[in-house]
């Protein structure tokens, strides 16, 4: 999309995804915060994928493997336009679409996720889909840190790079923090890019935060090419409400209205 201001789009997500959790009294705030830079990037910049042409065959594939940050996308998908955004008023609520975990019973996801670890796996046959058929569509798919002590992200990685799939995107949320703890307490996952190298990645590191650098960094990968892409983006979980940043408990901590207006406070350009 041209003439989207990324910035101001990734503040009003943020505000969404805050106003959601207040009014749900549920879901993972930490996480959705940190992940809003990269789905405004991919969503309104990136992907070949929008409201009229979700169904095409040829549309670009998104799937956001760290599936308990589904505020973040919801919140996104809304704002892109897929459903309207009366709906994220009806986040958590009984038998309405937006359930913690998301389901692609809601227009724009494409897979059911949450259950941690699958996510990149889809994402690999999907890419290998584009291959077979020569239909041209890219796959990008968001995983946690966290979620790379899942042993079948390394068998997706595996597969990857066996099938030579330069139109696969990994884009990893490197907050450093997984649900309780440090993702280096619990289990190491460094050196992330030696690791995605000697799998056969091309691996870019970048700042999660920084849609514009981002936006740059995607439009100038080669996807035809034979080495799928492993972005490393580093962010901060919580990034946008000073008491949340970078502290574990904000994982699914649910603000109460007090600190819900302050954070909606922070959250201005
Ligand atoms: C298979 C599986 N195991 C455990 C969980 C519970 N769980 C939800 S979020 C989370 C931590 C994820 O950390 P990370 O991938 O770093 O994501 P972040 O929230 O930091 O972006 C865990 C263990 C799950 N959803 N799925
Ligand atoms: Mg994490």
């Amino acid at each position: 999309m041209d003439n989207v201001n990324l910035k101001e789009k990734s503040i009003e997500i943020r505000r969404k995804i805050v106003s959601m959790i207040i009014h749900a009294r549920g879901g993972h705030l930490g996480s959705s915060l940190s992940e809003a830079d990269i789905l405004t990037t991919l969503f309104f910049n990136t992907l070949n994928f929008s409201p009229e042409n979700r169904t095409d065959p040829g549309r670009d594939r998104f799937v956001l493997s760290k599936g308990h940050a589904s505020e973040g996308l919801y919140a996104t998908l809304a704002a892109r336009g897929f459903f309207p955004l009366s709906w994220l008023d009806t986040y958590l609520q009984h038998d309405c679409p937006l359930t913690i975990h998301p389901t692609n019973q809601v227009p724009g996801i494409e897979v059911c996720t949450g259950a941690l670890g699958h996510g990149f796996s889809i994402a690999v046959g999907m890419a290998l889909g584009a291959q077979k058929t020569g239909r041209g569509y890219r796959t990008f798919v968001l995983t946690g840190d966290g979620e790379l002590e899942e042993g079948t992200n390394w068998e997706a990685a595996m597969a990857a790079s066996h099938y030579k799939l330069g139109n696969l995107t990994l884009i990893v949320d490197t907050n450093g923090l997984q649900l309780a703890d440090t993702v280096a307490n619990t289990m190491e996952i460094n050196p992330l890019r030696d690791k995605l190298e000697a799998f056969g990645f091309e691996v870019h590191e970048i700042d999660g935060h920084d849609a514009y650098a981002m936006a740059a960094l995607f439009d100038s990968l080669d996807y035809s090419g034979s080495k799928p892409h492993g972005v490393i983006a580093r962010t901060i979980k919580g990034k946008g409400v000073s008491f949340a940043e970078n502290r574990p408990e904000w994982h699914h901590t649910i603000p109460t209205i007090e600190q819900g207006e302050l954070a909606l406070k922070e959250l201005v350009l």
